[in-house]
């Protein structure tokens, strides 16, 4: 699939550049570089508020990110379905009829997220920014039989999808020179996704029942959490970069009594332009977050995703990307831009599963 992708993704590329060299032949290469709109004075497309914008201006933005997971890692070592089911303890196992150790094991999750956005800009000082996100996520799972072994009962597949939380944020310019400009972030999480979602999970004593699903199947997080953060962007001739610091401060527990705990978000950022239509990117995000505080007492179940401490840890990122601009005539301002991800070093909290690649897709446009 992402051969494909990549291939669309030059085609693209290829028809902006091609556009902007035919374009108008009277005026130089040099004046167009001048007149353009330039493809990196956005940041790769996974950094969400790196710009301001002018006064009275306004941006509509739409992503669209896929992310897989598949097999388990307990701390940062891979761990098999055998050993979860004979060596992991099950958080439940003081109640009645639940085994001493895990008996179901998440074998492959996809997830998809669709971030629609908008920008507006009251002042040149300041930008306001809200953006609504809808996921959707699928997990496999193998139950293993009874209260002990490693015998395989059957697999079953749970999904999930709907509206998850939205986001308001401010973005307050601090100083801004040519070269280096700063800015604050300062967000707001609104919990509008679902945190009783249900589905029909397979017992070890081969039972179909419906039950809450765990944690990270639900939609959202269920609290109003505080994001303040700080960007930064550089330029010098072809060369962009920047960086940006993000915390997620939860408010409050939830209605169904937990939160996702506090997490913070460090990711730095080099772009090159290739020629003002076309920038390509290099990017390193890491991500720290705690473990899930409190728990949802409908939660229960001899899995490690019910189990609250099976949340958070360390994790970070290499993302490879490309920004795309129309020069003129319809195209004139749209973006269009990609960001592929690759995990290059995971430490979860307890066990969890290992996080794959993920392809961000992004376009944006601002009037
Ligand atoms: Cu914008």
């Amino acid at each position: 699939m992402f051969k494909n992708i990549f291939s669309l993704a030059l085609l693209f590329c290829a028809s902006f550049s091609a556009q902007a060299h035919n374009d108008s032949p009277d005026h130089s290469k040099k004046h167009q570089q001048n007149t353009g709109i330039r493809a990196d004075s956005h940041a790769p497309i996974g950094v969400m508020g790196d710009h301001l914008h002018k006064q009275g201006e306004w941006m509509i933005s739409l992503r669209h990110m896929t992310m897989s997971m598949q097999g388990n890692l307990q701390g940062s070592d891979e761990i098999s379905a055998d050993d979860i089911v004979t060596s992991v303890p099950n958080a439940f196992s003081a109640m009645p009829n639940m085994p001493p150790t895990l008996r179901v094991v998440p074998q492959k999750m996809d997830m998809t997220m669709t971030m629609l956005g908008m920008m507006y800009a009251p002042s040149n000082k300041f930008t306001l920014m809200a953006m609504l996100n809808f996921v959707s996520k699928d997990m496999n799972l193998t139950t293993y039989q009874g209260m002990m072994g490693t015998n395989p009962l059957g697999e079953f597949s749970t999904s999930t999808s709907g509206l998850s939380d939205a986001k308001l944020s401010a973005l307050i310019k601090l100083s801004h020179s040519d070269t280096h400009k700063w800015h604050l972030n300062l967000g707001l999480n609104l919990p509008l996704g679902s945190l009783d979602e249900d589905g029909e999970v397979l017992t070890p004593m081969n039972m179909r029942m419906n039950m809450r699903l765990p944690y990270s199947m639900q939609l959202g997080r269920g609290t109003y959490d505080l994001e303040p953060g700080v960007t930064y962007n550089g330029k010098s001739g072809k060369l962009t970069w920047g960086a940006q610091a993000m915390l997620a401060l939860p408010l409050d527990e939830n209605d169904e009594g937990y939160d996702w705990g506090k997490s913070q978000k460090l990711t730095t950022w080099m772009q090159y332009l290739i020629t003002t239509p076309l920038s390509v990117s290099l990017r390193y995000s890491f991500e720290s977050s705690d473990e899930i505080n409190g728990r949802d007492s409908e939660i229960m179940a001899p899995v490690q995703t019910a189990d609250p401490a099976n949340y958070g840890g360390d994790r970070s990122w290499l993302s490879f990307g490309a920004n795309v601009v129309g020069q003129n005539a319809g195209l004139r301002g749209h973006r269009f831009a990609l960001e592929y991800f690759i995990p290059v070093s995971q430490k979860v909290n307890g066990v969890q599963m290992d996080m794959d690649d993920m392809l961000m897709f992004g376009y944006q446009y601002a009037f």
